[in-house]
């Protein structure tokens, strides 16, 4: 990554201001917290070519191979612990746009967390919070695109349901437009969310979604079930309503569209 070029072409006013590079870390997001933990200004990012033990929800490994864009933002959000979730769609709505206006590729948002293109996941998105007192001191958006990785670096069992930019165009992209381009959407995003509330972000996150109206399974503290996606509630919690005809609100979990599936 050439971080001179992207220092020169940024056009946000605080988000990546600055930007502290690493060739390798064991995780952006860990460095974000301990530079939070220190003191580090809203905005901060952190990136790293590579990650030794790059990680999702749940501590799930995150594969984060040369080539992709694996960053972590500091933010100081006035938001309820609750609502930290919101950062997510809010990421993965600024993602998604920035996909489809830059390449013309067809990305959606699947809930909760992740970006697909062409039905499979191109970006997963990681929000971890501090909390002191019951509120937010600083939360920590992590976020890893497969740019240009290669997807044979990926496990098979990941492979399968994964895809990179570079394989969905047949040609490597530029990281550092990507990058800039993604730091302005996500610093619009968080602006509106500060200033008008999460009802803007939860219609972007609607209409770019591809499991609202589908057949879903959703994995949920141990437990499976199959519905239809019907809706997201004003917290972004997931409506399912089940074979049964009863509706069903889902805070945290994974889902599969079932149409979907590569
Ligand atoms: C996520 O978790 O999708 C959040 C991933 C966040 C990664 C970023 S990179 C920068 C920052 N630093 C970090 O340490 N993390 C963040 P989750 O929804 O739990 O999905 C995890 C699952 O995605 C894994 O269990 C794999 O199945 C799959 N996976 C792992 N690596 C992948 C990759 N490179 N591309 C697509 N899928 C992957």
């Amino acid at each position: 990554m050439r971080i001179a070029e992207v220092e020169a072409r940024l056009k946000t006013s605080f988000v990546g201001k600055p930007i502290v590079y690493y060739p390798q870390v064991s995780s952006t997001n860990e460095v974000a917290k301990q530079l939070a933990r220190e003191g580090a200004a809203e905005g901060t990012v952190v990136l790293a070519e590579t990650q030794t033990s790059g990680h999702g929800r749940l501590r799930r490994k995150w594969f984060s191979p040369k080539g992709g864009l694996w960053f972590s933002l500091i933010l100081h959000p006035k938001l309820e612990p609750t609502r930290l979730p919101q950062l997510t769609f809010m990421t993965a709505a600024a993602t998604a746009k920035t996909i489809k206006d830059m390449y013309g590729l067809k990305a959606g948002i699947k809930w909760p967390n992740d970006v697909l293109v062409n039905r499979r996941k191109v970006c997963g998105i990681l929000t971890e919070g501090c909390m002191i007192n019951g509120k937010v001191k600083f939360a920590v958006v992590g976020v890893g695109v497969n740019a240009n990785i290669n997807l044979e670096e990926l496990p098979l069992t990941v492979r399968k349901r994964a895809t990179s930019l570079k394989k969905e165009l047949g040609k490597p992209v530029s990281r550092e437009e990507l990058l800039c381009r993604l730091l302005l959407r996500m610093e619009n995003t968080y602006l509106t969310l500060q200033r008008e509330g999460f009802s803007p972000i939860l219609e972007e996150v609607r209409s770019l979604s591809v499991f609202l109206g589908e057949r879903v399974k959703i994995a949920s503290f141990g437990e499976c079930f199959v519905g239809l996606a019907e809706n997201l509630d004003s917290d972004g919690a997931l409506i399912v309503r089940l074979e049964n005809g009863t509706r069903r609100k889902v805070v945290v979990g994974d889902l599969e569209v079932l149409s979907l599936e590569p």
